[in-house]
């Protein structure tokens, strides 16, 4: 009883931040997405009598920090395989880890398919993605490719909180110059930094108001591939997300200089014309979202800024799959 899966990171334009159930972690706000083609994580998951204790290894290492966000998402599908079998789980990032880069997207979209083939169910990807949110909101979004929306939904149970595609990458292929500012895993994870905000943030209440409003602009972005649309509606929900972050006691301050230098740099590629927009995680890393005929101009931009350690170019990719 064992399957491989291999999922990728995504990288939200309109943000999923702050959440309305945490038992169900059901997310206070709807996102959408783009699919990452090569960042990604592939998991092996092997459920067996003779395994004595779930176990994770991530990179060679055994992860028990991350054991109990594991065990809760194959305790999910244990039970409706309706089985107790424990499981060794094996994964591998090719990307840093917890650096801001949507490591616990690909890695839980990667545990629920490679979770749910192993104990042979043939789930759609609507109820993975269900599935998946549970182990982290916005892994439910990897579960998919090219561009996607995640729902809040309306019942209380979690059952209409979902993602679904919305426009795929051969429609609109898009590159992203991701501009890698430091390696080192983060000090305040997504999960402690967004409850922190709901908690004490001034703005939080107004972020979760006007959130629909960037969701339905962007989207509209995306359906008509305005890329000028995509682009200021992009940044502005990204630097509401870390104004909320930054006003939140004690300050979510994820960027570091190198941070701020690229989103300048970007800025002012846009004002010269090229079609590139910045957006920023729960980290320090720029991703600059660009047309694919101008992401090598990009690249050798943010490449050559003081702090900017290593780049690479990705192209959108698809959603999970069986491997
Ligand atoms: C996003 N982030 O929409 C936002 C932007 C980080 C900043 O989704 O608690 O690791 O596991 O549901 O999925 C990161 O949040 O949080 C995230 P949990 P998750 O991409």
């Amino acid at each position: 009883m064992k399957a491989t899966a291999k999922a990728r990171a995504n990288i939200a334009l309109v943000k999923y931040w702050g959440k309305l159930n945490t038992d169900l972690n059901i997310p206070a706000v709807g996102s959408i997405s783009i699919t990452l083609d090569k960042l990604w994580t592939e998991t092996e998951v092997e459920f067996g009598k003779s395994i004595s204790a779930d176990t994770f290894f991530l990179n060679n290492e055994a992860r028990k920090d991350q054991l109990d966000r594991v065990i809760s998402c194959l305790d999910i599908l244990r039970s409706l395989a309706k089985v107790s079998y424990a499981a060794r789980v094996v994964s591998h990032n090719n990307f840093p880890t917890g650096a801001g880069l949507a490591s616990s997207a690909s890695g839980f979209a990667a545990l629920t398919m490679a979770a749910a083939r192993s104990l042979g169910l043939d789930f759609p990807p609507k109820k993975l993605s269900i599935i998946a949110r549970q182990g982290s909101g916005s892994a439910a979004r990897s579960i998919f490719g090219g561009f996607v929306e995640m729902h809040v939904g309306s019942k209380g149970d979690g059952s209409d909180s979902f993602a679904e595609p919305i426009l795929s990458s051969d429609d609109w292929p898009l590159d992203v110059v991701v501009a890698i500012t430091e390696r080192k895993e983060k000090e305040v994870s997504s999960r402690i930094g967004m409850a922190k905000s709901e908690l004490t943030s001034p703005y939080y209440g107004e972020w979760v108001k006007t959130s629909p409003i960037d969701l339905n602009s962007v989207r509209e972005a995306i359906q008509a591939q305005d890329f000028e649309q995509l682009a200021e509606v992009a940044e502005l929900n990204c630097l509401k997300m870390h104004a909320v972050a930054i006003a939140s006691q004690p300050p979510l301050v994820y960027w570091n200089s190198a941070t701020v230098a690229c989103i300048h740099a970007v800025r002012e590629l846009r004002r010269s014309g090229i079609p590139v927009f910045f957006t920023i995680d729960a980290g320090p890393q720029i991703k600059a979202v660009c047309t694919p005929g101008v992401s090598k101009n990009v690249e050798k931009v943010l490449r050559d800024i003081p702090g900017v350690l290593d780049t690479l170019v990705t192209g959108l990719g698809p959603g999970v799959e069986e491997i």
